[in-house]
């Protein structure tokens, strides 16, 4: 039999019983005795161990979200969302994997919706992002040889990635947008969420019956758009460097998640965002920072 390994602290701790046990048996143990610093870097992590695979973790969290947003819909909604969501998470757990790409490519329609926050990431960064603009009859063909079934998606040596805000994160985290610390990290995520939350009540005014439509158009600036202006209002002044940005002194995506969160409602009701000065000196900053300034000024206006 081969000799045992302990790995452990050079305490008692833990530890000692085995230790004791193997001196009582007269038996050998080998051991292996760390300090904290170097457990905490051979500590398996939950997370990824590289920017890729913290994406790939991503994506696949953000899928748990969308099927439970389309669970709720079916309990909530019509027969039509029910047959929806058997189709949906069929195709998410059968599709096929899509064509192989070598150079990094995120696919989208030409409006801002889930593939905004990426392309301001990259105009902050001060990079190009590669993209291919698809119409919906466009997008219907490719669409059975993509894997998730959906846009945006972005390509990576040769693998396809999707995920609205996994994507974001992606680019952000390889560019310097993204938190120092997991808290900081922790701060940023639930404004990019807050984003999808806007958005998610944003579409409701384009889908469904009349009457829903209509109820929806009037939830937005009655119910919605109040809610989350006054808790980015609230963020922005509670961040203790005051530094006009809502996560300690720098420009994050968190600015930019705010930035596009806040988009729709500025274009449709610009008086109602004035209600709201460090919302609306964090836009002017976001909006003026380089990068982004010189992308905004050819970007073309869509309603969402
Ligand atoms: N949670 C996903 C949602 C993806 C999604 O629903 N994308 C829509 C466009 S915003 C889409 O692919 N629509 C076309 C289709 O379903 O065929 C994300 O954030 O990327």
């Amino acid at each position: 039999m081969s000799v045992p390994k302990l790995t452990y602290f050079a305490i008692r701790g833990r530890g000692e019983l085995i230790r004791l046990v193997m001196a009582a048996a007269q038996k050998q143990l080998d051991e292996v005795k760390v300090d904290f610093a170097s457990w905490e870097e051979m500590k398996p992590s939950l997370y990824g161990s590289t920017n890729l695979e913290c994406l790939m973790i991503d994506q696949i969290v953000q899928l748990k979200e969308d099927i439970l947003t389309v669970e709720i819909d079916t309990v909530l909604g019509s027969d039509q969302s029910k047959i929806r969501f058997i189709h949906f998470t069929l195709t998410c757990l059968f599709g096929n994997s899509g064509p192989i790409m070598s150079k990094p490519r995120m696919t989208y329609f030409k409006y801002r919706g889930r593939g905004e926050l990426s392309r301001l990431v990259m105009a902050a960064a001060g990079k190009e992002l590669d993209q291919r603009i698809v119409d919906v009859p466009t997008w219907l063909k490719m669409k059975p040889n993509t894997f998730f079934q959906r846009v945006p998606f972005i390509e990576i040596d040769g693998q396809e990635y999707f995920q609205g805000n996994a994507i974001a994160t992606y680019l952000a985290r390889e560019n310097g947008l993204y938190g120092s610390t997991n808290l900081e990290c922790l701060m940023i995520d639930q404004i990019v969420q807050m984003k999808e939350d806007i958005l998610l009540e944003e579409i409701k005014s384009f889908v469904g019956s009349d009457d829903q439509k209509d109820q929806a158009a009037k939830d937005l600036p009655e119910v919605v758009y109040p809610r989350v202006m006054q808790i980015f209002e609230r963020l922005i002044q509670q961040n203790p460097s005051k530094s006009g940005f809502v996560i300690g002194n720098k420009m994050t995506l968190a600015d930019l998640a705010i930035f596009e969160g806040t988009q729709s409602c500025y274009q449709g009701n610009p008086r109602f965002m004035s209600n709201f000065p460090e919302l609306m000196k964090l836009r002017q900053k976001v909006a003026e920072a380089d990068g982004v300034r010189q992308y905004l000024a050819t970007r073309k206006q869509t309603g969402i």
